[in-house]
């Protein structure tokens, strides 16, 4: 559904050759763009404003990063903006700590609930559970039979009935708490579009049994539908989940930004074949990526990322080799670190770095480097430039203006003195140890810099 936007948002972002900071209509100007695109290709216009709104928040007075231009800034926020929203997605099948868990599957016809089942209820087994299938799409006999040959080639428990749904599921969980199986997927019938009586069908499904999560089965094709069918079904039956399926073909995958937002709910799982293995967690960075179409641009804003902190990270040596840290070096280094995790950690591995063990990392690194940032960005640009120029009067000035302690202050600029001994420890006059600092200071490929 958004074939367009990728293609679309690369034209019209030509237009734009900013430098510094983004001007209000250089920003406008992308944005209208996003939003044609968006509402061009059916999505709700709900949907889209809130999308654009807060890509706009992400832009406005931003400084074009180094390295990248102002139309890839903008790219990089709408990329950040879906990545955001569709984000969160690392979990799996929620279990009910009171078994069994009962999962029903909901969704319009071919949407490929069925199929999910199946997979679904194989992942539970991979979890160390014991499934169990159900089909509740008493509609169509064939239905019944589909679930029942796979759930039989897979080894799978399958139960159908007679009579109405509630009493399937009713007998269903019965039955699977008899044969100690503690996960009951219900498979449910789909209609081509949305439909009251299936609604409450539905509703009166969910009301019978204790019912642990109901995820909303949809296609990645599906258009302008999406919306209008996220919202039935959520508001309706609720949905705690949805999984988009068929994403393995060519659609772009609009659909998942409209469900996550009609639903209010995030996309948990993606189909991605016809095989019952073919389920994966939902990924939020390759579906924005795939939805922007953008792969090319991406990857390039990357890498003009990377090679920003590699530029840094090299003045930063070439400071370090005439013996002079100044504070923004140390800023820049002490970012770097904490990208990589637990400072502790990356002391542990530095050569000599348990030297610095204390002084530049705490038990909340996170913490602690905010501290920091917070005490070098009270500093002058002088004092950055030459610490040895920092006395008792301008350490108290500081500490005011980064709202801590004048001993918070005193730390940061033993952090920095003992850094700088390190260096010339191991890099003054001394080529052959070039490796040793390259290794503390994010060169030599060790990916540091990243
Ligand atoms: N390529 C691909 N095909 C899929 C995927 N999921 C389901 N299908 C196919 O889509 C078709 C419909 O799937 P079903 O699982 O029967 O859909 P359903 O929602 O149960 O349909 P009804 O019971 O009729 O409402 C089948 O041909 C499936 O093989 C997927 O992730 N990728
Ligand atoms: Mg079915």
């Amino acid at each position: 559904m958004f074939e367009a936007l990728g293609d679309r948002l690369a034209a019209a972002l030509k237009k734009i050759s900013g430098r510094g900071v983004l001007r209000p209509e250089e920003v406008e100007a992308g944005l209208r763009e996003v939003r044609l695109a968006l509402l061009e290709a059916d999505v709700n216009f709900k949907v889209v404003k809130g999308f654009v709104d807060r890509v706009r928040s992400r832009l406005v007075g931003v400084e074009v990063s180094p390295g990248l231009t102002a139309p890839q800034q903008v790219v990089k926020a709408v990329n950040e903006e879906l990545i955001e929203l569709l984000g969160g997605n690392s979990e799996g099948l929620r279990y009910s700590p009171a078994p069994p868990t009962v999962v029903m599957l909901t969704g319009l016809q071919g949407s490929g609930k069925t199929t999910t089942a199946v997979k679904l209820a194989l992942l539970a087994r991979r979890d160390g559970h014991r499934p169990m299938l159900v089909a509740l799409d008493l509609r169509r006999p064939a239905a019944v039979d589909q679930l029942k040959m796979l759930a039989e080639r897979e080894g799978l428990p399958f139960l159908a009935g007679q009579g109405s749904v509630e009493d399937i599921a009713r007998d269903a969980i019965e039955e699977a708490s008899r044969l100690g199986l503690d996960v009951v997927i219900l498979d449910t019938a789909g209609r081509l579009h949305v439909d009251a009586e299936l609604m409450q069908e539905l509703v009166r499904l969910k009301a019978a049994v204790p019912v642990t999560e109901t995820l909303l089965i949809a296609d990645a094709m599906t258009g302008q539908e999406a919306v209008k069918v996220g919202e039935a079904f959520a508001s309706a039956v609720g949905v705690d989940g949805v999984v988009l399926t068929k994403l393995d073909g060519d659609a772009r995958g609009g659909a998942a930004l409209s469900l996550r937002l009609a639903t209010g709910q995030q996309i948990r799982f993606a189909g991605t074949g016809e095989r019952p293995q073919d389920l994966e967690v939902f990924h939020a960075e390759r579906m924005a990526s795939r939805i922007l179409g953008m792969g090319d641009v991406l990857g390039l804003i990357e890498r003009a990322e990377e090679s920003i902190d590699q530029e840094a990270a090299k003045e930063v040596e070439s400071h370090l080799r005439s013996g002079r840290l100044t504070f923004d070096d140390f800023l820049i280094q002490v970012r770097q670190l904490r990208k990589m995790g637990s400072l502790e950690g990356i002391l542990d591995m530095v050569p000599g770095g348990a030297a610095l063990k204390g002084q530049v990392s705490g038990p909340d690194t996170e913490r602690e480097v905010r501290r920091m940032e917070a005490v070098i960005l009270s500093m002058t640009a002088r004092e950055r430039a030459h610490p040895e120029i920092i006395d008792g009067a301008r350490r108290r000035r500081i500490a005011r203006g980064s709202g801590l302690q004048p001993a918070d202050v005193n730390r940061v600029i033993k952090a920095r003195d003992a850094m700088q001994k390190l260096a010339k420890q191991f890099g003054a006059g001394n080529r052959g140890s070039k490796a040793g600092l390259g290794r503390l200071f994010g060169q030599g490929g060790t990916g540091w810099s990243r």
